[in-house]
């Protein structure tokens, strides 16, 4: 019997063979968001992220940094962490994988019972690797001996394995994605998981490499002349960070939401699905699929030089801009573009001039008029289908479309204060004042509530400009400082 009572929600584990870049903090504020919002519904949630640290990638990384391989990955863990703390992510654990007490006796586990059930078998291997990818590659994925993604030749190996029987699970997994039951947003990727299907892709998969090949990663139990390969280390991250083994685990697992980019779709909705069929555990509830950032049109790479780091963004426009940047201009589950036009744009035209501009304003003539009002008093329905449209945004992985219902109350408010000319009826016409100012209070609550998942300390500083968060009387207060101030989005 299942004893789940908790939210439970993932993030990818990104590869420690680099700094995290601004693509990572995109997943990792979509997923910060989502778990926030239903924080706020009074929901116990569970939010896990962390880091992939094994691999050849990695063990060549570090090399080339002059360093060795764990003080490296400690290293790029420690940044990863520095930068979900910068963005204010409210994660509850973040699981490393290289941690040999808290993630590989799962690791060890997992690949025993897959063993014993049968499913993990010895066999030699021959076939293409791409180091970039750390994957053998389809013939899809190649062209003229190189990866397709990587443009680097691929190496012919051949090789003793353990393999995984993922044909056995194929056709189960592939009815649990077609029906559903594995919820998969948006909808329209689902089609493209459902190809992957394919003959080619329904074939067993090699679950392990040798120990001369990998270097660094976990032994294979009992064998340690063979390496796990990334399936049974990564992918188990999201049950040994949810406590694999534990009386809590019951309470967590399935995983309501799993956030993933698009590249690593079909890890996740078909190797991931047949490895639980196979340890007997329910399989995730939702996959959320996001898409990538490039950065002026391009895709990112160290290469090109134009790597964006979220904690210089952060130090320059502020923690809530970024996250406001990302949940609002890439629209969730498609690619979008970071520009630093289009960043500054966004922080002048929707942050200074919307928000900001709004609340002090409102602030200015409510603290000199020196009124109170009354919130919570206009009719029940008056935004009920703001608040219906804003949570079935959330639910529909559209976190963007959740924005903007609550840029559509910034603007009918500014235009508000406009129309009705504030300043001076404060002095001509007081009751029309007073009338006006609960209107805005009341639409300034509104926004703020709105806003709490996706920029918590621009809602907090509003709460305060309100005179507090649970209060139904207003009292207008000055914010102490701009909330977005000006000179700062042109520091550049
Ligand atoms: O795939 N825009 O690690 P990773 C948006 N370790 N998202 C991006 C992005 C971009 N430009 N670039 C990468 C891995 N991502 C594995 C995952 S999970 C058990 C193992 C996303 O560092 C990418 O789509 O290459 C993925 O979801 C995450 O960042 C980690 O990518």
């Amino acid at each position: 019997m299942t004893t789940k009572n908790t939210f439970y929600i993932t993030t990818s584990i990104p590869y420690m063979n680099a700094r995290v870049h601004i693509g990572h903090a995109l997943e990792v504020a979509q997923a910060d968001a989502i778990a926030r919002f239903w924080r706020l519904q009074g929901e116990k949630v569970f939010f896990l992220t962390g880091t992939d640290e094994h691999g050849k990638k990695i063990q060549e990384a570090a090399q080339k940094a002059g360093k060795d391989t764990a003080e490296f990955v400690d290293e790029m863990a420690e940044y990863y962490k520095k930068v979900c703390d910068t963005l204010g992510i409210s994660y509850d654990n973040l699981i490393r994988t290289s941690d040999q007490e808290k993630h590989w006796p799962a690791v060890f586990a997992v690949w025993r019972k897959l063993l014993e059930n049968g499913d993990i078998y010895k066999g030699s291997y021959e076939g293409y690797y791409c180091i970039g990818c750390e994957a053998f590659l389809r013939e899809a994925e190649m062209a003229d001996g190189n990866c397709v993604i990587h443009k680097k030749p691929v190496q012919k190996v051949s090789e003793e394995n353990y393999f995984f029987r993922f044909s056995k699970y194929a056709k189960e997994v592939e009815r649990l994605v077609r029906e559903d039951v594995i919820k998969i947003l948006p909808v329209w990727r689902k089609a493209e998981i459902l190809n992957l299907f394919s003959d080619e892709g329904t074939r067993d998969v090699s679950f392990s490499r040798p120990k001369e090949t990998v270097g660094w990663g976990i032994p294979v139990p009992d064998d340690p002349g063979q390496m796990i390969y990334v399936w049974v280390d990564a992918l188990v991250n999201y049950i040994s960070g949810a406590g694999y083994g534990k009386p809590e685990f019951e309470e967590r697992w399935p995983a309501d939401i799993q956030i993933i980019g698009k590249d690593i779709a079909r890890f996740h909705l078909m190797i991931w699905p047949a490895m639980l069929l196979s340890l007997g555990l329910e399989l995730p509830k939702a996959v959320y699929i996001h898409g990538h950032i490039s950065v002026e049109g391009e895709k990112i790479s160290k290469s090109l030089g134009n790597v964006v780091d979220p904690i210089e963004l952060v130090e320059k426009y502020g923690r809530d801009a970024v996250r406001y940047f990302l949940l609002r201009e890439i629209p969730s589950g498609d690619d979008g573009d970071f520009s630093y036009a289009r960043f500054e744009e966004r922080y002048t035209a929707d942050l200074q001039n919307g928000l900001g501009n709004l609340v002090s304003r409102v602030a200015a003539v409510g603290e000199k008029a020196g009124f109170t009002v009354e919130i919570g008093n206009f009719p029940e329905n008056e935004r009920k289908s703001d608040f219906e449209n804003y949570k079935k945004a959330i639910d529909n992985f559209e976190l963007h479309k959740a924005l903007e219902v609550a840029w559509k109350i910034v603007d009918e408010s500014n235009k508000l204060v406009d129309e009705s000319r504030l300043w001076e009826i404060t002095r001509t016409d007081e009751q029309k004042a007073r009338e006006t100012l609960e209107r805005l209070a009341e639409n300034i609550h509104a926004i703020v509530s709105m806003l709490l998942p996706f920029m918590p300390d621009t809602a907090e500083k509003i709460f305060r400009v309100l005179g507090g968060k649970e209060t139904k009387t207003v009292r207008f207060k000055k914010p102490e400082q701009p909330l977005f101030p000006r000179g700062r989005a042109s520091a550049r």
